[in-house]
């Protein structure tokens, strides 16, 4: 049997990677085999890519330029780390993946939404998460959380990008209610994490009956 599939999302500093560690503890006790990952990255081309995008020494990209280089990683990605990872009946858990280029290059960029989701068919048909936990909180949270840190390429926008990227996802969450799920990342980390402890043990029962 194939591993399970599970991404988290969110706009920025919402607590994401946090909560990745807190997934792969709790999977970990369970007894259950993962490989940990990331995009865009995840692997030697990937992380290149993600480098030179966030560096942002690039000039101007085009929305599509920008939306070309992510699913350019994500195909490499997922021949390289997603697809053998789970054939083997381990566990992937991804910090972003395909939602955030409808969020990001779709809400926060503009580029035509419709286009992206043939590039996510064409790219991985047949393969969506099982699981995607969407942390959500008002952008100004987020950016509180990171404000110590020196901007990189997208954390350099304004605030009505992150409002457009944030309303995305909870666009996408709504068509997908079964695969997505939302949890207010707004109140302390402890709280939090038994949210996310609760859509994880669901899941598990869902999943692995
Ligand atoms: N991108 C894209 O445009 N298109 C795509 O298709 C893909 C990606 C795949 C990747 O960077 C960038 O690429 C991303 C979108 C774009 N934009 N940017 N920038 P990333 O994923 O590495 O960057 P990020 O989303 O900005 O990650 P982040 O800033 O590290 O945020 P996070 O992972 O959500 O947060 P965190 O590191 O877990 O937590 C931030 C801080 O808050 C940290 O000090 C925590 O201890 C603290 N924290 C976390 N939770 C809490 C709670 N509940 N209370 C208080 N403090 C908390």
């Amino acid at each position: 049997m194939r591993g399970a599939f599970i991404t988290l999302e969110g706009t920025e500093g919402v607590g994401k990677t946090t909560c990745l560690d807190f997934v792969r503890e709790s999977l970990s006790a369970a007894d259950i085999p993962t490989v940990v990952t990331r995009e865009p990255g995840g692997t030697e081309l990937g992380e290149k890519i993600r480098n030179w995008i966030l560096e942002g020494n690039h000039g101007e990209l085009s929305a599509e330029t920008e939306t070309l280089l992510m699913f350019a990683a994500r195909a490499f990605h997922l021949d390289e780390v997603i697809r053998p990872a789970l054939a083997a009946g381990r566990w992937v858990i991804c910090d972003r993946f395909s939602d955030a280029t409808v969020a990001y290059q779709g809400g926060g960029r503009r580029a035509d939404k419709g286009w992206i989701k043939s590039l996510r068919a064409a790219v991985h048909a047949g393969l969506e998460p099982d699981l995607t936990l969407l942390l959500d909180a008002p952008v100004e949270v987020g950016l509180h959380r990171i404000r110590a840190r020196a901007p990189d390429h997208f954390e350099r926008e304004n605030r009505d990008f992150f409002a457009r990227v944030r309303a995305a996802y909870l666009e996408l969450a709504r068509d997908e209610p079964h695969r997505i799920k939302v949890i207010d990342a707004a109140p302390s980390l402890t709280e939090v994490n038994s949210r996310v402890s609760a859509h994880v043990t669901a899941f598990l029962g869902r999943f692995c009956p």
